[in-house]
């Protein structure tokens, strides 16, 4: 059993056997959904029926999961392109996504966001842009809201690695730590922006050009999301607690490429796949469910929670290819210009 040398056994010691089983039950189901939902995606792409891009985030979901585990339900959260766990962890609306994706009136936007501009506000996720960077000033703003009307919720923005080298980021750290705002900062590092390697992009280390605007900053690679869960759990307690903003700087391996639904490592400007087999080995699901069985629960528990799960994806995609496309005088509704 790999994991038991790398699950940290301190970290579960820490809560009652009752409250650890019921979160790590909880970080499963999240996780197990955010694969299967995306592999859905990857099985019905090719037939056309989901005209959106999709920038699929598969290796990458302790990061989410464990992330909004932490936040309660009040808090927001801002995202990017690569926005689907993010949905996923915060709305339990699954036909509502996959009508997005299909371009449905159905659709959480009625079809008109797609898979790029994904949100559910209801919930918390309140928005995510295509354009890289563009949502990390929104959520500065959202935090100043948050700030001034003395609410006791946080706002915290996802962005990959290459949103650092926007100038409206450190734009953002300057006035978040100014201002002391109520924001986290969640940094998703691949070491990847489209085609080019971290190493070819960037002369500082993002933890130590972060933590010199007066941030508290965090880094790790782990794939355990009740890890993940942990530190922001304490991240969030931080900041409501000292008003300095924090960063957890996250590093992952994106099994797909940047975009699409293929895995394809022969271009080779990403390396081999056995360049990364000890993120493979280290696979978000599989070390969940090595987790669940740690924790004394059985197989057929762990098969009925990922039955019902697969189960909702199939009806929600079935009933999302049924429903019809949004009417023509549609078109100009909702949309602002
Ligand atoms: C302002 C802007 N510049 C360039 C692009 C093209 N672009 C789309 S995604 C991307 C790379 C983003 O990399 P990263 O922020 O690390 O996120 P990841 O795709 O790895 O999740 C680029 C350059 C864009 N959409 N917006």
């Amino acid at each position: 059993m790999f994991l038991k040398s790398i699950i940290n056994e301190d970290d579960c010691k820490k809560r009652t056997a009752m409250t650890n089983i019921e979160l790590n039950k909880e970080l499963y189901k999240k996780i197990y959904l955010m694969r299967k939902a995306e592999e859905k995606i990857q099985e019905v792409y090719y037939t056309d029926v989901m005209k959106t891009p999709v920038h699929l985030s598969l290796g990458e979901e302790a990061i989410v999961a464990g992330v909004c585990q932490a936040l309660s339900v009040d808090d927001q959260v801002y995202g990017t392109c690569r926005g689907h766990a993010l949905y996923l962890a915060r709305s339990k609306n699954l036909g509502a996504f996959y009508g997005e994706l299909c371009g449905k009136v159905t659709g959480v936007a009625k079809g008109k966001a797609g898979s790029m501009h994904i949100s559910c506000p209801e919930s918390g996720f309140v928005a995510s842009s295509a354009i890289v960077s563009s949502t990390i000033p929104v959520a500065l703003g959202a935090a100043f809201a948050a700030k001034y009307k003395k609410s006791n919720h946080i706002v915290a923005v996802f962005f990959g690695d290459g949103a650092t080298e926007e100038g409206v980021f450190w734009e953002t750290l300057n006035m978040a730590c100014l201002k002391k705002l109520p924001i986290l900062f969640v940094c998703e590092d691949n070491g990847m922006a489209i085609h080019a390697q971290i190493k070819d992009r960037q002369n500082y280390s993002i933890p130590e050009a972060t933590r010199s605007f007066g941030l508290s900053v965090h880094s790790d690679d782990t794939t355990d999301s009740e890890r993940i869960y942990s530190i922001t759990e304490q991240a969030v307690q931080d900041i409501k607690k000292t008003d300095v903003p924090h960063l957890l700087h996250l590093k992952y391996h994106r099994y797909l490429e940047h975009v699409g639904v293929n895995e394809d490592y022969s271009a080779g400007y990403r390396g081999q796949k056995d360049d990364y087999a000890d993120w493979y080995a280290r696979d978000p699901v599989l070390f969940q469910r090595e987790k669940l069985k740690l924790l004394g629960i059985i197989g057929d528990e762990i098969k009925l929670m990922e039955t019902e799960i697969d189960q909702a994806i199939n009806e929600s995609t079935k009933l999302a290819l049924d429903a019809p496309f949004p009417a023509d005088s549609e078109l100009f509704k909702d949309v602002y210009a």
